[in-house]
């Protein structure tokens, strides 16, 4: 219904109204919007661009009290700490002889290593050592610090729900009075106590929100993918395959999930949409996501935001070799919320029709 002009009796009410901090259901019913309109936007920052960011940023930044990471705000969200409404990615430098001093905080971060072998976040006393391809966590409250001491830069992408945590006013952040907290676990000990695939110690008898195993190696991961060359996988997402907690097979995380997946050569999925926003990095290959419409086409090293319900489908453009993406995705929020939906796009085949290609 368009309203009419109002008359100044109803322009008087409304205004002392409004002074009175209280707003009519009747001005605001826009925004009880038919489905999710996310404020963020779908977009990507190439590989390209990041590499020239991240070794400038090793030439002008010390790593200084603060960590060098660059981090990536979403165009959408007017300059908000945010590449969703929920998380935020980042990528990290660590040059030669660095120390990244030690703090916690609420927000959780897992960290997808890109580039360099043998530097390490120690985790509460415990250094996890990082290789290419390696996913490690840092959960919430959790002390950590970097170091690298190899002779060649590390650079990894962080993913932490730092949007998420300030929408719920839950931001807590110290830092440790001295750069590194004192080792109190034999290196990668997480990996030795819960790394093995459905063995749990039965000694032990905590059971974390986020995942007691630390480090997920690439060499495993790429394991897995590999014997699932063959299957069908899903639709929409290829051959997935979600991190999972070794204690609860539940997410890695409460507040995320991690994810990898694999397009294999020539492979298309079909579009849907869902409630959540993920960001993707290519681990390997070359491809395309189809974002409401738009083309995005990635190689390795770029990384991708996809909003909430936005519709999205994924080809890998080789016909040669495979295409991977590693993601974090705030499934688990909307699950644990009773908020997750999923619609799969009937028209066409299951393809959208491409009006638009995004440029960088
Ligand atoms: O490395 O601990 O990108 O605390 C943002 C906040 C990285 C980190 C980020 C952090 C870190
Ligand atoms: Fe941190």
């Amino acid at each position: 219904m368009t309203r009419q002009a109002l008359t100044t009796v109803e322009a008087d009410f409304h205004e002392r109204m409004h002074a009175a901090q209280i707003h009519g259901l009747w001005e605001l019913a826009s925004q009880m919007t038919r489905h999710p309109e996310p404020k963020a936007i779908a977009h990507m920052w190439k590989s390209s661009l990041l590499e020239a960011m991240v070794r400038e940023s090793g030439e002008v930044v010390p790593v200084g009290e603060e960590r060098r990471a660059l981090q990536l705000f979403n165009p959408g969200l007017e300059g908000r700490w945010a590449t969703t409404n929920t998380m935020i990615a980042a990528v990290q430098l660590l040059l030669p002889g660095e120390v990244a001093r030690a703090h916690r905080h609420t927000p959780t971060a897992i960290r997808f290593i890109m580039e360099g072998a043998g530097a390490y976040t120690a985790v509460d006393g415990e250094r996890v050592y990082m290789e290419p391809g390696d996913l490690i966590l840092t959960p919430s409250w959790a002390w950590h610090d970097h170091g690298n001491e190899t002779d060649k830069p590390v650079v990894w992408m962080d993913g932490l729900d730092v949007p998420l945590v300030q929408a719920l006013n839950a931001m807590f952040f110290q830092m440790y009075d001295v750069p590194q907290v004192p080792l109190s676990k034999p290196k990668n000990a997480s990996v030795h106590l819960h790394g093995h695939v459905s063995l749990n110690p039965t000694w032990v008898k905590e059971r974390p929100r986020s995942s007691p195993l630390l480090l997920y190696s690439w060499e495993t991961t790429w394991q897995s993918l590999n014997a699932l060359r063959d299957v069908d996988g899903d639709a929409h997402d290829g051959v997935a395959l979600e991190y999972t907690h070794p204690q609860t097979g539940c997410s890695l995380l409460p507040t995320m999930a991690c994810w990898i997946q694999m397009l294999r050569p020539g492979e298309r999925t079909k579009a849907h949409r869902h409630t959540g926003s993920a960001v993707y990095y290519v681990v390997r290959g070359a491809g395309e996501t189809i974002i409401d419409g738009r083309r995005f086409a990635w190689g390795r090293g770029d990384i991708i935001v996809l909003p909430s319900w936005a519709l999205h489908e994924h080809a890998n453009v080789s016909s040669r070799d495979a295409a991977v993406l590693f993601s974090i995705q705030d499934r688990p929020v909307l699950d644990a919320l009773g908020l997750y939906r999923e619609e799969a796009l009937g028209e066409n085949g299951g393809h959208q029709k491409v009006i638009s290609s995004f440029a960088a």
